[in-house]
């Protein structure tokens, strides 16, 4: 046992349990609305901030108790203690699922045939920690970002020979997610942007991440994998600039080279915020162009523009980012994945449990607090009062074609139109989120 300290699964105590250890809010099988808790938020960990990453940072090295990452040992061995270790917390804490990239999991190798066939033993074994613990897979993934290869991007790289490395990865990775039952498949294109417009061919490496996307859906079909193909937007970090800058930006890459109904968006909060967005506009934007996917339940931090991947704790932030997901349906195929990092002084084991806690409860309260606005249809009257007009007369004359920019001229002399403006109600809106928020308590 790795995680000796915490002895006993996590269990759900309620809001009036002080022990640190214990859900308050989390209850798996409470049912709210039409679904359970677990059924609605469809939680995840990930393997590689968790048990892959050693807490270093660009000034750094390591500062975490992880013996598997020790350069001295055997890797195949390594391996499966790292994976012991991470079933073992997913099982205690209780989240039902969990994701990974393809080389968290198993050793790369010397090459590519050596890293397949790690892959290939460990998922094996994979298969067997998740029958015992009834932990399923949301997503798996492929690195197309570590390797110095890939410096210059994965698909996008001026070399073709670098495009093959990388299919052949994402080849591998797919019928891996594949046979582990994986809910979806993600790619992140840390690396498909560029450093600097001297040397990038921008419409050349567009063109080639089109031709990739296109190969990933052929193997899709090609294997029979039912879940969703997923693109993770991100503006910036590693690379200056990155294709995949925000879900808008993605949904008109999709039009334009015909992949609109093959993918879908896994929407990270961070991103988002590194976007310059709010994380609700990413998530209305992807309801709205109907690619909404799964989500990376992070944080940023208000001073660091960068990716911090911290755990979510706003239960406001969640409460409205889960209120568009409800109104949109609510997950399908997709969840809420911490894609979530210890800060580098939390070196206790236990800190993990800590922190997967706490976002737990964060998103099992923003769920009350957004099925209750939706159910009891507060800000949806406000909308549909706000937008009245174009039910009316007016409104579907414009919507079907009945005028022209002259028309409406006429329009407005003729019938001396003087809109009224009316109060769009925003702090009044803000006082109705914080009072469903108050009432949790
Ligand atoms: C990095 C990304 C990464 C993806 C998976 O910023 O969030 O963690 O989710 O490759
Ligand atoms: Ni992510
Ligand atoms: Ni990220």
């Amino acid at each position: 046992m790795f995680f000796d300290d915490v002895p006993e699964p996590i269990a759900y105590e309620g809001p009036e349990s002080d022990n640190p250890l214990a859900f308050r809010w989390y209850d798996a099988d409470r049912v709210v609305g039409d679904r359970t808790m677990a059924e609605h938020l469809r939680m995840a960990a990930c393997y590689w901030h968790s048990f892959n990453w050693p807490g270093s940072d660009v000034f750094g090295v390591g500062t975490f108790d992880r013996p598997w990452l020790d350069p001295g040992r055997d890797p195949m061995e390594a391996a499966r203690e790292k994976m012991a270790a991470a079933f073992e917390f997913f099982g205690k804490l209780g989240v039902p699922h969990y994701a990974f990239h393809d080389y968290d999991m198993a050793p790369e190798g010397a090459n590519l045939a050596e890293g397949s066939a790690n892959l290939d033993a460990l998922a094996e074994d994979a298969a067997a920690h998740m029958a015992e613990t009834g932990v399923d897979l949301l997503w798996g993934t492929a690195n197309l970002f570590s390797h110095p290869r890939y410096a210059a991007g994965a698909a996008t790289n001026p070399d073709p020979e670098v495009f093959a490395h990388a299919a052949a990865q994402v080849k591998q990775a797919m019928d891996v997610t594949h046979r582990l039952g994986g809910a979806n498949y993600v790619l992140w294109g840390g690396r498909e942007g560029y450093e600097t417009m001297l040397n990038t061919d921008l419409g050349r490496e567009l063109d080639q991440m089109a031709r990739f996307l296109h190969l990933v859906v052929e193997h899709k079909h090609a294997i029979g994998f039912e879940g969703a193909l997923l693109l993770e937007p991100k503006p910036q970090e590693p690379t200056k600039h990155q294709y995949d800058h925000d879900t808008a930006t993605v949904a008109g890459f999709l039009h334009r080279h015909g992949l609109q109904d093959e993918f879908k968006v896994n929407i990270e909060g961070n991103h988002a915020t590194l976007a310059g967005h709010d994380f609700v506009h990413e998530v209305a934007t992807a309801v709205e162009a109907g690619i909404f996917g799964s989500i990376d339940a992070n944080t940023g931090d208000d001073r660091l523009g960068w990716d911090t991947d911290q755990f979510p704790g706003s239960v406001e932030t969640m409460s409205l980012v889960t209120y568009h997901i409800l109104k949109g349906g609510g997950f399908t195929t997709g969840g809420y994945m911490f894609d979530t990092k210890l800060r580098r002084q939390s070196l206790a084991r236990v800190d993990l449990f800590h922190a997967h806690v706490g976002a737990m409860d964060t998103l099992a309260k923003s769920l009350l607090v957004a099925h209750a606005m939706l159910d009891d249809g507060v800000l949806e009257e406000v909308v549909a009062d706000r937008y009245a007009g174009w039910s009316g007369q007016l409104g579907s004359a414009i919507h079907g074609g009945e005028h022209t920019l002259a028309s409406l001229h006429d329009l407005v002399v003729d019938g001396d139109l003087r809109p009224a403006a009316v109060s769009g109600r925003q702090e009044e809106l803000e006082g109705v989120v914080h009072r469903y928020i108050e009432r949790l308590a």
